[in-house]
């Protein structure tokens, strides 16, 4: 199931339904050196998928049923997920059929081909923020999947981009999370809107957004908790903050980040269903792509859930954040 329509590739471009105070440019080609460290990013992954094809496809005269089973257990256990996986499968298999397809040397291109087609993100309508208001993004997902780190290193990016950024400490549960994102606020050096442990989530976020646009921010980002006593109550939480926001500033927030942890696996594509049904996600931020061989699980959440990936997280670094390229992914799990 589908949970965002896909949009044409036409409508990708029009620029009154995009925020592109809020969207980094694409990067340079020939940027070799931010090439470089993405692709030591993902070594475990070009390991799992590329390393083991290699070997498969080493010395094949042609492509068999058995050469397909095989091909489809390194998809499925690269954490492709099993829908995307028989996809693409599908996909050889028909071009083998049609004659299009016989030098089993050729079937990593092809697959390359097809995992591009299902990396296009699709392109949401972006809400644009009311002349002199702030973006504001909250940032959601469960315990430790990385959102306080996300946000650090986003701050440092918009910061670097010449944006004025406003950090809300909205996990009120644990007074080690506000201090950690203090610590990221000083390390991005950009301001944090605090209370006292304990505090409601919304209250800070409320007053934050006066203090937003008074102080004139560029754009606002919405540390949220991972964990409360159950899982009903965090959702109810994090509904409660959408809310207030919306109450405060007509159409906020604009974008809503789900943050994923890449090495859970399947388990990543169950937690944005739960959280988008509840909160209607704009953006998938994926984290830790550099400590798995899973990174396949980035196929099988954009074509699977339709939702586009904004970030990848690459490293504990403030710079390890990176907005998602599909050619440039395709190329460094690949080759
Ligand atoms: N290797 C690696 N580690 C990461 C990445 N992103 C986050 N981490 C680490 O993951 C751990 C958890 O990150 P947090 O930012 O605290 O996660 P959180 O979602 O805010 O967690 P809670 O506040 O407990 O819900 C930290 O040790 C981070 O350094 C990444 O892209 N790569
Ligand atoms: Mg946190």
């Amino acid at each position: 199931m589908r949970l965002f329509g896909r949009k044409e590739k036409s409508e990708k471009s029009d620029p009154g339904s995009t925020v592109p105070v809020n969207h980094p440019a694409p990067k340079a080609r020939g940027d070799a050196g931010l090439f470089k460290r993405l692709r030591q990013g993902l070594t475990k992954t070009r390991d799992s998928i590329a390393g083991r094809l290699d070997r498969l496809l080493l010395g094949r005269k042609e492509i068999t049923g058995e050469l397909l089973e095989e091909l489809e257990e390194i998809l499925f256990t690269s954490d492709i997920g099993v829908a995307t996986t028989q996809e693409l499968i599908d996909a050889v298999q028909d071009k083998v059929k049609r004659k299009e397809l016989s030098d089993p040397a050729k079937i990593k291109a092809s697959l390359k081909e097809q995992m591009q087609v299902f990396l296009e993100a699709p392109s949401p309508e972006r809400r644009t923020p009311a002349p002199g208001q702030p973006l504001v993004a909250m940032v959601i997902g469960v315990n430790g999947v990385g959102k306080t780190t996300t946000i650090g290193k986003a701050a440092h990016r918009f910061r670097s981009e010449g944006k004025k950024v406003l950090l809300v400490a909205a996990d009120t549960f644990r007074a080690a999370a506000v201090e950690q994102l203090c610590v990221w606020a000083r390390r991005a050096e950009v301001d944090v809107v605090r209370q006292e442990t304990g505090a409601d989530p919304s209250a800070v976020v409320f007053d934050a957004l006066s203090a937003a646009v008074s102080r004139g921010v560029d754009v606002v980002l919405v540390d949220t908790a991972g964990r409360l006593h159950t899982k009903q109550s965090l959702m109810d939480e994090l509904r409660k903050i959408h809310r207030v926001t919306g109450k405060k500033l007509t159409g906020a927030p604009h974008e809503v980040w789900l943050v994923l942890d890449a090495t859970t696996g399947q388990n990543a594509i169950s937690q944005a269903r739960m959280f988008h049904e509840a909160l209607g996600v704009t953006d998938i931020i994926l984290t830790k792509l550099d400590g798995t061989a899973k990174g396949g699980i980035v196929v099988g959440i954009c074509h699977e859930l339709g939702l586009p990936i904004r970030f990848i997280g690459i490293g504990e670094g403030i710079e390890d954040l990176r907005p998602f390229d599909p050619a440039d992914f395709i190329e460094a799990i690949f080759d």
